[in-house]
């Protein structure tokens, strides 16, 4: 078995036990290092005043955790700037909020080259890389240039944009053209993977032919879907027995018998908040009978805070779950409870499973995990309701959820309804589809799938 390189923005914990916080995605990754031995490769999380140094290297049994620090200009102009004023909300769909400057791109080509140009040497001639996310888009194209022969793979965590979306970056085409030196490409949709074959064919002039097969850019590489899962088993598993844990116990007495409505986001516009508060305004409205019987909790631990476009997101959620507590709380009731911080996955777990209905309405997400984990944290005997946006990936999937349109609140509000009355046998029925699913296509599924296409497909060049 051929070692394993991992490279992606942030590295897991150094650790040999896990690490309480650390997510579904982390642990598939690191246990695929230890299986294979390997490394981990990414940026260590400082920023330094100083200039680069070499990357700090910690070995835990068979992986090497190797980190390096940027600097602040680096920092600046490629992950606030390029990665997540630019990429980000571009491939979000959010024309209007993403920057265009030479400079954060000057910056995103001289962190990528850097990352090459430090991995290079901590590379075996049979090792397999695969590297995660928007991040490293030219990674693969500067790795080739200094000569590396190995397998290479790239997962993208986000959605790929339509055409029209996509033509909009002044630097399309050198982005395409450096992902086409991988040898595989992943995708959370088909949708994704269809709009970048369409990418392909009508602005590359390229051919997409059978089994994934792409040819463009003199390169011959694959593209195919591989819808990334939750530790279905584990989350399941920890909701049991999170649900007698204090804060669960703690959290129910607080609600004395009225159903909870829960939300579990990152701070992110592309995550639909705002529209998800109308939305439950509109159910207070519309649907009288919820007030003073329903609580929605939405916890939203903040990311991205040196942002600008964050700070703008978090000022305007504040307002409007302000606004809506401000209009219907009662003396002994409160409709929102938004709370701006992070719990163990064990105390969500619980919070999971306790809830009536889970509430996912992103206006964009390449797969959206919460959804999964909350399917993964019900009941079989009563279980709840997920209300799910069409426009994340996992929608393609889980199709127990009630399906919404996060731009229609009134819409939405109708399905909430419809979620907080389901009878019990509906319910079950819904969530027994949907638990299959998960089951099935756990992150373990996905990331075998992942590297055996990256070890099947062989480089046709
Ligand atoms: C990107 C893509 C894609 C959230 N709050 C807390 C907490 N979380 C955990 C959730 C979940 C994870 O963070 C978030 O994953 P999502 O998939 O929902 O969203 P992104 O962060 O945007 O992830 C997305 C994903 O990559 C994987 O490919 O699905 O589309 O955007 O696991 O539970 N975890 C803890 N405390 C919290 O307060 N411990």
């Amino acid at each position: 078995m051929s070692r394993l390189v991992v490279v992606s923005n942030r590295v897991g914990a150094a650790k040999s036990s896990r690490p309480a916080s650390e997510g579904g995605l982390a642990v598939a990754l690191r246990a695929a290092l230890q299986e294979r031995g390997g490394v981990w490769f990414g940026w260590s999380g400082k920023v330094l005043a100083s200039d680069y140094e070499t990357p700090s290297m910690a070995e835990v049994g068979n992986i090497t955790y190797a980190t390096i620090d940027l600097n602040q200009r680096d920092y600046d102009d490629y992950y606030k700037g390029f990665a997540n004023s630019t990429l980000w909300p571009l491939f979000h769909y959010r024309l209007d909020l993403a920057e265009f400057s030479r400079k954060t791109w000057a910056g995103y080509q001289r962190v990528n080259a850097h990352f090459a140009h430090r991995l290079q040497p901590l590379l075996r001639d049979t090792d397999t890389i695969w590297v995660h996310d928007y991040h490293f888009t030219l990674l693969a194209e500067n790795l080739r240039s200094a000569g590396c022969k190995q397998k290479l793979g790239f997962f993208l965590h986000i959605p790929w944009p339509a055409l029209p979306i996509l033509a909009a970056l002044p630097m399309h085409s050198e982005i395409v053209k450096a992902l086409c030196a991988f040898d595989l490409l992943g995708f959370q949709t088909d949708e994704d993977l269809w709009c970048f074959q369409d990418y392909i064919r009508r602005e590359a002039g390229g051919e997409v032919g059978k089994n994934g097969i792409i040819k463009a850019f003199g390169r011959v590489l694959r593209a195919k879907t591989f819808p990334i899962g939750v530790d279905t088993e584990v989350f399941a598993k920890m909701a049991t027995e999170s649900e007698g844990s204090k804060q669960v116990e703690r959290l129910q007495k607080s609600l004395n018998n009225r159903d909870l409505i829960i939300g579990v986001d990152r701070l992110d516009y592309s995550k639909g908040l705002i529209n998800r508060v109308e939305a439950f305004e509109h159910l207070l409205t519309t649907y009288p009978d919820n007030r003073g019987n329903v609580v929605f909790l939405q916890i939203t631990p903040p990311s991205r805070g040196d942002v600008s476009d964050y700070v703008d997101i978090r000022h305007e959620l504040e307002a409007t779950a302000g606004r809506v507590n401000g209009t219907f709380a009662e003396y002994d009731w409160g409709p929102i409870r938004y709370l701006n911080k992070s719990f163990s996955r064990r105390v969500l777990a619980g919070f999971h499973r306790v809830s009536k209905v889970g509430l996912v309405t992103p206006f964009r997400d390449g797969m959206n995990l919460v959804a999964k984990e909350f399917v993964a944290a019900q009941s079989s005997e009563d279980p709840g309701v997920l209300v799910l946006s069409r426009f994340a990936g996992a929608a393609r999937e889980l199709d127990g959820a009630l399906i919404v349109n996060p731009y229609d609140t009134e819409g939405v509000a109708e399905r909430l309804q419809e979620a907080l009355t389901m009878p019990l046998k509906a319910r079950q029925d819904r969530w027994q589809s949907m638990y299959q699913a998960v089951a099935v296509n756990d992150v373990t599924t996905w990331r075998e799938n992942f590297l055996q296409a990256l070890k099947r497909g062989g480089r046709a060049r």
